[in-house]
């Protein structure tokens, strides 16, 4: 793609990672495509070149305008949002504590199904039962609980950074196999439905 604007911030992502998802989702919603590449990083390989430019070797991973580089998605977006004084995404809901809770709830519901996610890649002798099914289990008693909140105002009102962090959750067990967790949960499904059909939901959906 070719852009008018010098493109000086470069972020590091995977296409299938959850995390680097939200960061990418956070640059078009604030229009900052013109000022950050999108670079596919090596994750998970041995004397990878990218441990070169990120040592812990984990995505999304941000190099600012200044050529300073930062690592995890709260950062990254809570930087990116903030980059023209208006921080939408996380000021509307600053102290906003009803709201916060269930960001920091569907993070957790999002790092239980990357943990699914990472042990299916694995060689089928490698896999863990034990894992697999506790996250498994987390998954659902994590839909449960947003079966009964989505209609609730906090994720009623404008899209945040924790509407795109269900979202993603939610979208990613059913891209992985985890299955629809919106099956049998008519408000999450009617509530993905409209987060889902977003601009920023559609150009970053996973291949
Ligand atoms: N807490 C971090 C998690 C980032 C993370 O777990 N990234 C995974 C992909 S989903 C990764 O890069 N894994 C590669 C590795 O562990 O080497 C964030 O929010 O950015």
């Amino acid at each position: 793609m070719t852009h008018g604007w010098r493109q000086n911030m470069k972020l590091y992502v995977t296409y299938g990672s959850p995390y680097a998802r939200l960061a990418r989702i956070i640059i078009i919603e604030k229009a900052l495509e013109d000022r950050v590449e999108i670079i596919e990083a090596k994750t998970r390989t041995p004397r990878s070149p990218y441990y070169q430019i990120n040592p812990s070797g984990r995505v999304p991973y941000l190099i600012d305008d200044n050529g300073v580089g930062m690592e995890d998605s709260q950062l990254i977006c809570a930087y990116l949002d903030g980059l023209d004084g208006k921080p939408r995404l996380h000021m509307a809901h600053a102290s906003d504590w009803a709201y916060l809770r269930l960001e920091f709830a569907a993070r957790s519901m999002c790092d239980g199904i990357a943990v699914w996610g990472r042990e299916m890649v694995r060689p089928e002798n490698e896999r863990s039962p034990t894992t697999l099914a506790h996250e498994s289990a987390r998954a659902q008693r994590m839909a449960d609980f947003f079966e009964e909140r989505v209609t609730d105002l906090p994720l009623q009102g404008s899209p945040g950074m924790g509407h795109f962090m269900l979202a993603i959750a939610v979208e990613m067990a059913r891209k992985r196999g985890l299955g629809d967790l919106a099956a049998g949960r008519p408000q999450l499904a009617n509530w993905m439905r409209s987060i889902s059909d977003l601009p920023s939901m559609q150009k970053t959906a996973p291949p």
